[in-house]
């Protein structure tokens, strides 16, 4: 396809994104399915190639006539790929999370970045729901008890945790925390959160420190943005403070909590057990993990349903339609 492709907004679009070379529009990684075929039928869209020797021939061919890079909260737009892109103009993200582009050099050269919040919240919500309920009742644990027969050879399940009315944590309460203590509180749990500033108006019990808030709670649910100032903020002292009966959820990215740490305090049982959708190295999840029978491991599929994924593949292609039409993005970061 050509800069013709462009021309479907061409009565809207602004005289610079109309004129120009062939393409403008980059793919950057795999995609959802839908976004990927609008990128290629509406935007005639470029892939960026994920071989480095063809990669690197590529972006020194056509970097600098790349003006929108479109890509996912896992494939970003990293420091180095933004540098090689000098015409970039904007950066339309799938995913809510946006720690795998490099914002602080797309702010200092003056480039927008969207992302897609608000229509994830709720199927993000309930898979910590889900972790939460499996992690202190052990639901996956108790269907392998089944399966490999040793119910029907005359064994009982181990007791599990009560998960209503508990104390439970949220590190973060943005739109996901709060959609998650929501929830809690049809548990009959009582909400204790950190988050960087105080929410007063959400009548819930506020630690200043991840260490106060883990003294106080059964149970730490993260829901913490990622990037550079979240790395680690769950440690093994956080951990520890968690203590012997404590479980730790974790459903928005593996760097904020201390891999390691996580590791060793599961494995010595200084703290109960943890349900987690994320990790350090994704796709990896550490052998040590998946052995231990007091964590629950899911495949990063917090938004994963075909309902909101639609949803998100529309906001993504929202924000390029109208950055295409006026140079400004729907749902910007910031
Ligand atoms: C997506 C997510 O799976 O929105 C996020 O930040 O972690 C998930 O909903 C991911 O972004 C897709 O790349």
């Amino acid at each position: 396809m050509t800069s013709d492709s462009l021309a479907l907004d061409a009565s809207t679009a602004t005289p610079e994104l109309q004129t120009g070379t062939a393409h403008h529009v980059l793919r950057v990684g795999p995609v959802n399915p839908q976004v990927a075929s609008s990128l290629d039928a509406e935007f005639g869209a470029l892939v960026l190639p994920t071989d480095p020797a063809e990669r690197t021939a590529f972006l020194a061919e056509q970097g600098d006539q790349i003006r929108i890079a479109v890509c996912s909260g896992r494939f970003g737009v990293d420091t180095e790929l933004m540098r090689a892109l000098p015409s970039l103009e904007a950066i339309v993200s799938f995913g809510v999370g946006y720690d795998a582009t490099d914002v602080a050099q797309a702010a200092e050269r003056g480039i927008p970045v969207s992302n897609t919040p608000d229509v994830l919240n709720d199927c993000v919500a309930d898979t910590a729901l889900a972790l939460y309920l499996d992690t202190l009742r052990q639901v996956s644990a108790s269907d392998r008890f089944v399966r490999a027969g040793r119910w029907d050879a005359g064994q009982n399940f181990p007791l599990t945790t009560r998960a209503s009315g508990r104390t439970v944590g949220i590190l973060g309460l943005g739109r996901i925390g709060a959609a998650i203590a929501h929830r809690l509180e049809g548990f009959g749990c009582r909400i204790h959160y950190h988050n960087r500033s105080e929410r007063t108006e959400s009548g819930y019990t506020y630690h200043p420190s991840v260490l106060a808030l883990a003294e106080e709670v059964d149970v730490l649910i993260v829901a913490a943005s990622g990037g550079p100032d979240s790395v680690g903020l769950v440690g093994a002292a956080e951990l520890a403070a968690l203590g012997p009966q404590g479980h730790l959820v974790n459903i928005a990215r593996g760097t904020v909590v201390d891999e390691d740490a996580l590791v060793a305090a599961l494995s010595a049982g200084t703290i109960a057990g943890a349900g987690l959708d994320v990790y350090e190295n994704e796709p990896h999840v550490p052998e040590a993990l998946r052995e231990l029978e007091n964590v629950v491991v899911l495949p990063h599929v917090g938004s994963g349903t075909h309902e909101t994924r639609a949803d998100m593949a529309e906001l993504v292609l929202a924000n390029l339609r109208q950055f295409l039409r006026d140079g400004t993005l729907r749902t910007p970061i910031s």
